[in-house]
């Protein structure tokens, strides 16, 4: 079986005409190539395994397209009998137009980095001061709505320990005020979750953190919001009425909030109209900058789910 979806985990830009194509196959393929069309030709190059897991292998090639025209493209393996298989669209090329797509460059860095990954709220509690109510003992059964008290002073407090695994880089759960112990559902995306602590806690962590050789990625979750977050509260108190914002993955009014997440993306689109309310791109720097203004750098990651 041989698989290819036309997304970003499979196919890419890397810069303007160079091309990342992928395919799964099962682990039995020994070899894959790809094949596209160039003025006229049909060229092949081949593919490379590039990840495997006990019953796929993931096959990677590279590419260069001459002209900014949509690139047809298909592909061919071959398995340890010898026999050979095509995948193509339904008989037809694929085609990639590729001309709109934003090339994605890796950062330099991530190359050697060591990731250790926490979900603040799970890690190390360090200032019982700041749990809330009915917080849970560290040893009773997680649940899904459960608080266990961790927070960015345990982070803190941890980093000898973080130093010791060998990690260079870390990467947090959502630390933005959110009602959930996840916090994927931001209602506020200036202010640190009072339950983890505050933008002092935030720099003083940034600073042992980057002062101990470890990089930080925090996890903006900015597709959807909380219904918490003041424009989703505004939709549904004035309903259809409101004319400043478009309901864009529901196009259905929500009847009612969620007790988790309801995946309502909001989107601005008369900011001129009305004082205090930003077009989507520049909320969003105005996050960044805010980060930013505590002395820190950003950057945009995982282009297909922060836009
Ligand atoms: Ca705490």
């Amino acid at each position: 079986m041989i698989w290819h979806h036309l997304n970003k985990r499979y196919r890419q830009l890397l810069e303007p005409g160079q091309i990342i194509l992928r395919l799964k196959t099962r682990r039995d393929m020994i070899s894959s190539t790809v094949l596209w069309e160039e003025g006229g030709f049909w060229r092949e190059a081949p593919m490379h395994p590039c990840a495997f897991t006990p019953h796929y292998v993931y096959w990677q090639g590279e590419l260069s397209r001459e002209t900014p025209d949509p690139l047809p493209y298909l592909f061919c393996c071959r398995n340890h009998k010898g026999e050979t298989f095509f995948l193509s669209d339904n008989g037809k090329p694929f085609y990639y137009d590729w001309s709109h797509d934003t090339p994605f460059a890796p950062l330099d860095w991530v190359k050697d980095a060591i990731f250790y990954q926490i979900f603040p709220d799970r890690f190390y509690n360090g200032n019982p001061a700041n749990d809330p109510p009915g917080v849970k003992s560290w040893e009773e059964k997680p649940t899904i709505e459960g608080f266990f008290g961790g927070d960015l002073e345990g982070i803190w407090l941890k980093i000898p320990y973080l130093k010791f695994l060998g990690i260079n880089a870390l990467y947090l759960n959502p630390i933005f005020a959110a009602p959930s112990n996840h916090r994927y559902n931001t209602s506020d995306y200036f202010k640190i979750d009072p339950l983890l602590g505050n933008m002092g806690d935030f720099r003083r962590l940034m600073d042992s953190l980057h002062s101990s050789g470890i990089r930080i990625i925090l996890d903006g979750v900015f597709n959807h919001t909380g219904t918490d977050f003041f424009a989703f509260k505004d939709i549904l108190e004035k309903g259809e009425k409101i004319p400043l914002y478009r309901l864009v993955l529901y196009p259905q009014m929500p009847r009612k909030p969620g007790p988790f997440l309801l995946s309502v993306l909001v989107e601005y689109t008369q900011p001129a109209q009305t004082e205090g309310h930003q077009p989507r791109g520049e909320a969003l720097s105005a996050v960044g900058g805010h980060l930013l203004d505590q002395g820190r750098g950003y950057r945009r990651l995982a282009p297909g789910h922060a836009q």
